[in-house]
């Protein structure tokens, strides 16, 4: 399957939530105010949020001066007023060596398969790939990313249970320098952004990765659980703060119909989004791309 049959059909509870919804209410003429009405309720359902729902319908309305139109055009308008609001991921460059990746987010959220699935997407592209077990808090974290390890075929650096997350990032950092690797792909813990002592020991991970090199990590993603949908908004202000966030993951896109709060999370943090996860295999999390995006929640 390619990357865009796999948006399609890991968005297929949002589409039918959207699309279907849409289809069943409008088939063809002009969109009144009574029609832009409805057509709101069914985008707020779709989670898409009251702003974004009100500039794509703006939009709509703008290119259909007054005009009949049908279906189809309406849903390909949709998906092009999405796909403007959204932001393209600016291109994967691995132009540091090791290049650091830091997964960040609350508990669940996927992180640690979503560490797996972009070891998994380098090693198919030849690329050295290390693993940082830096989740030393939950029991059993370390050997299930062990396991990750092995399926994706890539090493890992792992102190035991309960060691200081910080240490273990400093010395996987010193490894993937010293044996050459292009990526370190740095698991923590889960944790609620809003508890000030797990959010210190973040920051002090950071610190001490920092002392090799200042510019690490190179990216820190945060790691949102798509059925989380708008309520994420205050984990991105409150990671943002322990680390400066470059971009997300929404994971289990697959399981909700709450797909169209992507557009407005990207917009709301000013940040793209860079990978979406479909899936629980390794090759579930696809590089984001808006017009595939938009194109796969709108279904034209
Ligand atoms: N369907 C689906 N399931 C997913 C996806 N991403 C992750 N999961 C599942 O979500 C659950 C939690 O994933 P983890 O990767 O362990 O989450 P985590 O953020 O590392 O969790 P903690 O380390 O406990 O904070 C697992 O059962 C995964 O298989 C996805 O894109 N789709
Ligand atoms: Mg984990």
């Amino acid at each position: 399957m390619g990357f865009f049959d796999k948006i399609l059909h890991g968005l297929t509870r949002t589409r039918q939530a959207v699309s279907r919804e849409i289809q069943a209410v409008f088939g063809k003429g002009k969109l009144t105010d009574e029609v832009i009405e409805t057509l709101e309720e069914k985008l707020l359902a779709a989670d898409i949020g009251w702003d974004t729902t009100h500039l794509i319908l703006e939009g709509v309305r703008k290119r259909a001066r007054g005009q009949e139109i049908d279906q189809k055009q309406l849903l390909d308008w949709m998906a092009e007023e999405a796909k403007d609001l959204l932001q393209d991921a600016p291109k994967l460059s691995l132009d540091a060596k090791p290049y650091v990746i830091l997964f960040v987010g609350v508990n669940g959220a996927g992180k640690t398969t979503s560490v797996a699935k972009i070891a998994h997407h380098h090693v198919s592209q030849g690329k050295k790939v290390l693993l940082a077990a830096c989740d030393t808090f939950r029991a059993g974290a370390i050997s299930q990313l062990d396991v990750w390890a092995q399926r994706a075929g890539v090493e890992i650096i792992k102190h035991q249970d309960g060691a200081d997350a910080a240490s273990v990032a400093y010395d996987a950092y010193a490894a993937a320098k010293s044996r050459g690797y292009d990526l370190l792909l740095i698991d923590t813990a889960g944790r609620l952004h809003t508890k000030d002592n797990l959010m210190e020991e973040l920051r002090k991970l950071v610190r001490v990765l920092r002392k090799h090199d200042p510019a690490l990590p190179h990216e820190t993603l945060l790691v949102i659980d798509g059925n989380t949908g708008q309520n994420a908004l205050p984990q991105f202000k409150g990671f943002g703060a322990a680390a400066p966030l470059n971009g997300l993951i929404v994971t289990k896109l697959d399981g909700t119909a709450k797909g169209g709060s992507v557009i407005t999370l990207s917009r709301e943090f000013n940040a793209p989004i860079r990978w979406v996860g479909v899936g629980e295999g390794l090759d579930d999390l696809i590089p984001f791309d808006r017009e595939s995006y938009a194109r796969a929640l709108f279904g034209s």
